[in-house]
């Protein structure tokens, strides 16, 4: 079967919309994925830093209403774990020294995952500093890695590849203040033999398409679908 991790290898320009439980109301899904399906997005991550028990299992069954998009959890915590999706990136926050993100919510997770028909998605997730302090910096208690030092990030992204981990995520933290540099993405996806995600304030075209030519395979927008719906099709033009 076409898994989605192959589905990302094969497409040069994968586009994720990112919705977050906490913020999109029920009554609002339809709406806003008939938009979705028009754009150009190839995937929908799920998942945010502060989400209630129930609201992503809720708003996953409305979405899969809607869209024969792929679903994937992009989970700030195990309570965000349900079987409606079609996926999950199963992340660990290897930038950050707490334990509890590298491997506590991993373990606690797996009882959750038995018997699971998702598609588990081993994913190094590394954040990258930011002008202010972002939700994934306050909830997991980790300290960014330092855009000026490259070395790091990419020793760290090399890292996870080398534990085995099929996707590295570069995460600026949503609504960052500017995406990641179009170079720390090249020299990082030289190092790398496993898809590169991108995300964390990008707010316009010229922005989404330098991710993409510095190398990025996924590029993960929320906050600008958020704030203007209209955002979908500007992407087009
Ligand atoms: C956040 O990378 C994603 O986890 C998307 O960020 O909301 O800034 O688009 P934005």
């Amino acid at each position: 079967r076409n898994t989605i991790l192959e589905s990302i290898q094969s497409a040069k320009k994968n586009l994720a919309v990112l919705i977050d439980p906490d913020k999109m109301k029920t009554q609002d899904v339809s709406g806003f994925i008939s938009k979705v399906n028009q754009s150009l997005a190839t995937h929908i991550f799920v998942g945010g830093s502060e989400v209630d028990e129930g609201q992503t299992d809720a708003l996953v069954e409305e979405i899969k209403k809607h869209t024969q998009l792929p679903v994937i959890l992009f989970p700030g915590d195990v309570i965000q774990i349900t079987n409606k999706a079609d996926g999950i990136l199963f992340l660990s926050l290897i930038s950050g020294r707490n334990p509890d993100y590298l491997i506590g919510k991993q373990v606690e997770a797996v009882s959750k995952l038995s018997n699971t028909h998702l598609d588990i998605i081993p994913t190094g997730y590394l954040l990258i500093e930011n002008g202010k302090e972002t939700a994934v910096q306050r909830v997991s208690q980790t300290k960014p890695i330092k855009r000026s030092d490259i070395q790091t990030i990419k020793d760290t992204a090399k890292a996870g590849e080398l534990l085995g981990m099929k996707l590295i995520y570069l995460e600026a933290g949503s609504g960052a203040t500017h995406p990641i540099e179009p170079q720390i993405i090249s020299e990082v996806k030289q190092q790398l033999n496993i898809p590169l995600i991108v995300g964390g304030g990008i707010r316009s075209k010229s922005e989404m398409e330098l991710a993409y030519n510095a190398g990025a395979d996924v590029v993960v927008i929320g906050t600008a679908f958020e704030n203007d719906e209209n955002f979908f099709e500007e992407l087009k033009t």
